[in-house]
């Protein structure tokens, strides 16, 4: 019998004298439950793999390479479990395939049953041995639960557990969706890999300057671009990611035209061709209120909000019922409507809930393009606006606006109200031209779309940032100093949603405060907090480069890495110049101009040329830190040296 026990009671348990405490390993996203039982067991360098019928080759061989990455050298198959196991065995399956119930059976485990859910089960048996069973509702579910033994197996020994897991949103992912240099197809690659990771299922493909998907729409792509799209679509498929096509015919089409309709599925058609199942039409940022065509006048009367909402509905409808007609396996269409940014009652609106299949999903930005917060409410504002639960196109941490210049944007996701997953149908995250940067905002994204009710903001953040470091404690601390320099998220007015450099601030306010209102030995203290502050600044930028594991991080965030030294170096001069007041040397002064020059150079840094929607001068802790380096000299009075000396 398998003695579970619960997590309250788990050190009381299986902590005896001297014995290593069985703990909780840290997952992310976090699964909807985690139950400790009693003991452990190491993989150690020999495992045995019973994999039941009909599990999907890669899924076999992505868990033979984490355990090859565990340490484990030699792997055995077998078809069933021996009573009593000696050595450990990993089993696998979906549904309840015969072995896999046996397999739970012994841990007295149900099964999750959600669509893409699992369940993990993993008890010590005899001397040295033990069972893990990976256990999925279907073949995504047994995906994800490899992603979680992942996470499982980076530790020497495998906690007796179960876990019961499934996704709170069916959608979730990620719309390249942003204006400026689209991501390399490296890049995207890559990003797929990553959304893996994190238990995404969706990568809506529709970056806005692709001539091909929006301006030049109709014409089909050349054949060297549709066949690395192809590869794109099988690296999604291996990763149970979803990978949907979105056309944006909305800046010329002629809704009432049947041979524009012909060039979308021609359009479709092709993409079908290399596998895609998935289809969008993007409907945003266009004129609305004009026809592109006399044909529309004619077809839908007077242009208008009113009209467009009925003739992009038609269009939208026919394409629906043509990807069912033409792909018994399509999955339903995805829009994003002219009116993405509230759910506002409009005439716009009431067109598209009266007339548009309710089949298609709608998309929507919350209640501005960029908004400050989504709340439950809000929510369930956009279902009553559109007539269906939608599908969020979260704007963060897209950079391609202007109030972005010069920015990445790295804070955790928040703001984001828990319960939302009964009120969406998922959601998708609008990331940074800078792909390998986005994985944090993206991974925040995609763990509150998997639990939102369980979602940590600020351990998810720490989580992606050891993810970016391989683990390395180092470089996990260097990166998470680097984003609170880049934590401020604009909206598109003048008030951020995310304010800049917290911890920075923070440390700051305390020099000055202890400035002002310390003694002798507290003012000193505090200077020499801020030149060790100064230092970790200093050096982050190198510990990055060399400690993150994907090179595409530093190179991509390369401006900024290059300013931060900077800056650091003038903060090292600041503190020295404080320091140097503190004691009453004459040398303050030149310190304190040696960090405004440092200080000036550092401002001048400028964003890689065409690497962004608005290139700019390169922002790190802005408000912040330049605030505090230019105040600097005023706040101890120290000797100038007068001209000449
Ligand atoms: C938008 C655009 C999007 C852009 C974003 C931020 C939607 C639906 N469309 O309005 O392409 O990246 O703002 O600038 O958000």
């Amino acid at each position: 019998m398998f003695p579970l026990v619960t997590l309250g009671l788990v050190s009381a348990v299986a902590s005896p004298a001297a014995a290593q405490p069985v703990t909780l390993p840290e997952l992310f996203p976090a699964p909807v439950s985690v139950t400790l039982g009693k003991g452990s067991f190491a993989l150690g360098r020999s495992v045995v793999l019973v994999v039941a019928p009909g599990v999907e080759p890669e899924t076999v061989a992505l868990v033979r390479t984490i355990l090859a990455s565990a340490g484990v050298e030699t792997i055995t198959t077998a078809r069933q479990l021996p009573k009593s196991p000696e050595r450990p065995h990993i089993v696998l399956g979906t549904g309840d395939a015969a072995v896999i119930r046996d397999a739970l059976a012994r841990t007295r485990t149900a099964r999750d049953g959600h669509a893409e859910g699992y369940t993990i089960a993993s008890m010590a048996s005899g001397s040295g041995g033990g069972v893990v069973t990976l256990a999925g509702a279907d073949a995504s579910g047994l995906f994800h639960a490899v992603q979680t033994f992942r996470q499982l197996v980076r530790r020497p020994t495998l906690p007796a557990l179960v876990i019961q897991d499934h996704p709170a949103m069916p959608i979730r992912g990620t719309i390249e969706g942003f204006y400026g240099a689209p991501w390399t197809m490296a890049d995207r690659a890559k990003h797929l890999d990553f959304l893996a990771t994190v238990k995404a299922n969706t990568y809506v493909y529709s970056p806005k300057d692709d001539p091909f998907a929006r301006d030049r729409w109709r014409e089909p792509y050349p054949a060297a671009t549709l066949s690395s799209l192809g590869t794109l679509v099988s690296a999604a498929r291996r990763n149970h990611v979803d990978f949907v096509y979105a056309i944006s015919p909305g800046p010329t089409v002629c809704f009432s035209d049947p041979k524009d309709q012909q060039a979308l599925e021609r359009k479709f058609e092709a993409l079908r061709g290399i596998g895609v199942h998935s289809f969008y039409v993007a409907l945003d940022d266009i004129e609305y209120t004009k026809w592109n065509c006399e044909g529309d006048k004619a077809a839908f009367g007077p242009s208008g909000a009113e009209a467009a909402g009925i003739a992009q509905s038609k269009l939208l409808n026919a394409v629906q019922a043509s990807l069912v007609a033409r792909d018994p396996a399509s999955r339903p269409l995805i829009m994003v409507p002219t009116e993405y940014y509230d759910a506002k009652e409009t005439p716009y609106k009431a067109a598209l809930r009266k007339y548009l299949d309710p089949r298609v999903v709608v998309q929507w930005t919350g209640t501005d393009v960029v908004p400050p917060a989504i709340s439950v409410p809000d929510a369930k504002a956009a279902t009553k606006a559109f007539g269906r639960k939608t599908l969020l196109w979260d704007n963060y941490p897209v950079n391609d606006y202007a109030q972005t210049t010069g920015r990445l944007l790295m804070a955790p996701y928040t703001r984001r109200e828990a319960g939302l997953a009964g009120e969406l149908t998922g959601i998708l995250s609008n990331p940074m031209n800078q792909e390998a940067p986005s994985r944090v905002a993206v991974t925040g994204v995609v763990a509150f779309a998997w639990n939102d009710k369980g979602y940590d903001a600020e351990r998810t953040w720490h989580a992606s940032a050891r993810e970016l470091a391989g683990g390395d404690a180092r470089a996990t601390a260097a990166l998470l100093t680097f984003f609170d320099t880049q934590h401020l998220a604009p909206t598109f007015g003048t008030q951020a949603w995310q304010e800049q450099a917290p911890k920075l601030k923070a440390v700051l306010d305390d020099v000055r405060r202890a400035i002002d209102h310390g003694d002798a030995s507290t003012r000193r203290q505090a200077i020499a907090d801020l030149s060790r502050e100064a230092d970790t600044l200093a050096n982050a930028p190198d510990i990055i480069r060399s400690g993150t594991v994907d090179p595409g991080f530093a190179a991509q965030a390369r401006p900024w890495l290059e300013a931060m030294e900077m800056w650091g170096r003038a903060l090292q001069l600041t503190a020295a110049g404080l320091d140097a007041a503190e004691r009453g040397s004459s040398a303050a002064g030149r310190y304190f101009a040696d960090a405004k020059q440092r200080a000036a150079q550092a401002a001048a840094v400028q964003s890689i040329p065409g690497a962004t929607r608005f290139d700019g001068p390169i922002k790190i802790a802005d408000g912040v830190l330049d605030r505090f380096i230019a105040d600097a000299p005023t706040l101890i009075a120290f000797q100038t040296v007068p001209a000449g000396q």
